[in-house]
C-alpha cells in the first residue's frame, strides 16, 4: 500500500517545523507550555515530557525550564502529579480547588497540583535533552533532575505495585493518558453511583469541543467519582490500593516505564550515579509485561484488571506499545507487526491514516471520539520509535509519512479523524487546534535522520 501524497520537500519540512514552533511559542506560559491554548490551560505531566522532547531540538533552555517547572509539583512520596496548576485561575475542570490535595501530607504546600499521576515519559525526555545538547549546563541540570526522576520511578515500584510484580497500576483512566479508551469500559461499567458516589460538578470541556469528540457524561461521572474517592481516602496509597475499584496494569504505561528505566540507567552513567537500580527495574518490568500482559488468544498485549483479576479486552493501540519499551523478542515483535498492519489498524486500500487509537473493526470504534478511534501524534511517535527499534523500516516509514501528512494537511490538532477521504469517514483535525505535543513530536521527528 503505497503512501498517496508525496512528503514535503526539505524546504517545506522546514516550514512545517516553523509552524510547529509557532504553536509551542503560542502555548508557552513563561516557564512551561500548556497542552492547548484554551482546553488545557495548565501544565500536564506527560504532555510536558513530549513537549521537552520537541523543544530540546531547538531550544534546550526551554526544555530544561519545562521539566524543572513540572517537577516543582512533585509530591514528597515521589508522585509526579498529572497536572501542575502554576496559575490557579482558569476555567478547567477539575481545577485545584476540586482536587483538595492538602488532604495528603505528601502534596507540596507552595504549588497546587492534581492528586493522580501520568505515564512516566520524563527520563526519556531528559536523555533526549542530553543527546541534543550535551553541554555542561545540561549535565548540571540533569544532575539535579536525576534523583527526582528516580524518586518518581521508586514511587511507582513501591506504591503502585502492591504485589511487587514489576508492573505499576493506574487508579484512574486519566492516569493512563488514554482516558476513554474502550478498554476501560468494562471496569467503568461496574462503577455506578451506588458503588462510586459522584459529587455535583460542571464540565468545562464541552464549552470548547463538540460532545461527539469528548468522553460521555457517564464516563465523566466515573472520572469525578474516582477523584472524590481518592480525596475521601486522603490520597493514601495503601488505602487506595485496597479500595479503589479502578486498578489496572496497562501495557502502554508499563512500556513507557520500561523505556524510561533504560533512559534512566543511561542518565545515571552520565551523571556519575549507579545505574543498577534502573536496570533492575527495567528487567523486572520487561519480564512482567511479557509474562502477564501478553494475550496469546489475540497475539497482542492487553491490560490486566486487578479488581476482577482478569485480562481486559484487546483492540487498543496500547497493545503495541511494548515495541517502544523494547519488551518483546524479535520473533514476538514480528507477530505484533502483523497485528499492527492488519486492516483494523493499517487499513485495506490506503483509506486510513495510521494508526487509529482503536481497532476500526472493533465494536467500540468511534472515529471522532477522543481515544476511541482517532489518530494521535503521540501514539504514532511511540510506535514509530518502536518499529524503528526492531528494524521494521518499511512500517516506520509509512507511519512517519502519515504523521507528516496529517499535520501538513490539517494543522497541529489534538487528534485526527482516521480517514484519508471524507467519503470514507471522518477526516481532519479534532479536539483542540494548536496542540502542543502534536507540534513538539513533529519537530522531533523531522529533526532525526531517517533510518
Ligand atoms: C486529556 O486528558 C485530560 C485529563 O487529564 C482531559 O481530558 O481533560 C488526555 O488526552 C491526556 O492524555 C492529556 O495528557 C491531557 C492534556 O493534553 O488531555
Amino acid at each position: 500500500m503505497a503512501p498517496e501524497t508525496p512528503l514535503p520537500e526539505a524546504g517545506a519540512a522546514q516550514a512545517l517545523v516553523r509552524r510547529a514552533r509557532a504553536v509551542l511559542d503560542g502555548n508557552w506560559c513563561d516557564g512551561y507550555t500548556k497542552p492547548a491554548p484554551r482546553l488545557y490551560p495548565h501544565q500536564w505531566s506527560w504532555d510536558s515530557a513530549f513537549i521537552a522532547i520537541g523543544s530540546a531540538a531547538y531550544a534546550p533552555s526551554r526544555a530544561r525550564a519545562e521539566l524543572a517547572a513540572l517537577f516543582r509539583g512533585q509530591w514528597a512520596n515521589g508522585m509526579l502529579p498529572h497536572i501542575v496548576f502554576h496559575d490557579p485561575s482558569g476555567d478547567y475542570f477539575p481545577g485545584p480547588d476540586f482536587w483538595e490535595t492538602h488532604r495528603s501530607a505528601h502534596a507540596p504546600r507552595d504549588v497546587r497540583t492534581s492528586g493522580i499521576t501520568n505515564p512516566p515519559v520524563h527520563a526519556i525526555a531528559a536523555l533526549k535533552l542530553y543527546q541534543r545538547d550535551p553541554d555542561e549546563q545540561t549535565a548540571n541540570f540533569l544532575r539535579a533532575l536525576f534523583p527526582k526522576i528516580c524518586a518518581f520511578h521508586r514511587y511507582l515500584y513501591e506504591q503502585r505495585d502492591p504485589e511487587r510484580e514489576g508492573l505499576a497500576y493506574v487508579r484512574h483512566p486519566w492516569e493512563s493518558g488514554l482516558d476513554n479508551s474502550p478498554v476501560w469500559d468494562a471496569v467503568l461499567a461496574r462503577l455506578g453511583p451506588d458503588v462510586l458516589p459522584v459529587p455535583a460538578y460542571r464540565r468545562r470541556d464541552l464549552d470548547l469541543v463538540a460532545a461527539a469528540q469528548r468522553p460521555t457524561a457517564r464516563d465523566y461521572d466515573r472520572y469525578v467519582g474516582l477523584v472524590a474517592l481518592a480525596k475521601r481516602l486522603g490520597y493514601d496509597e495503601t488505602a487506595l490500593a485496597r479500595e479503589c475499584p479502578f486498578a489496572v496494569q496497562d501495557p502502554l504505561f508499563n512500556s513507557i516505564l520500561c523505556r524510561a528505566n533504560e533512559a534512566l540507567a543511561e542518565l545515571a552513567e552520565l551523571v556519575g550515579q549507579d545505574p543498577g537500580e534502573a536496570r533492575e527495574w527495567y528487567a523486572q518490568t520487561r519480564t512482567a509485561v511479557e509474562e502477564k500482559l501478553w494475550d496469546p488468544a489475540h497475539s497482542v498485549y492487553v491490560a490486566y484488571d486487578l479488581a476482577e483479576r482478569g485480562r481486559l479486552v484487546a483492540g487498543s493501540i496500547a497493545g503495541f506499545a511494548p515495541l517502544f519499551g523494547g519488551i518483546p523478542s524479535q520473533e514476538r515483535a514480528a507477530t505484533l507487526r502483523t497485528g499492527l498492519t492488519a486492516p483494523g489498524f493499517w487499513g485495506r486500500r490506503g483509506e486510513l491514516y495510521r494508526v487509529p487509537s482503536y481497532d476500526r473493526e472493533g465494536a467500540a470504534f468511534d472515529p471522532r471520539k477522543y481515544w476511541r478511534g482517532p489518530v494521535w501524534i503521540n501514539t504514532d511517535w511511540l510506535l514509530y520509535q518502536g518499529l524503528t527499534r526492531y528494524g521494521f523500516a518499511e512500517q516506520a516509514a509509512a507511519l512517519r509519512h502519515d504523521m507528516v501528512e496529517l499535520v501538513d494537511r490539517f494543522g497541529f490538532s489534538e487528534y485526527f479523524g482516521p480517514f484519508r477521504r471524507s467519503e470514507e469517514g471522518p477526516t481532519g483535525g479534532l479536539g483542540s487546534p494548536d496542540f502542543s505535543w502534536s507540534a513538539a513530536l513533529l519537530i522531533d521527528l523531522l529533526s532525526e535522520p531517517v533510518e
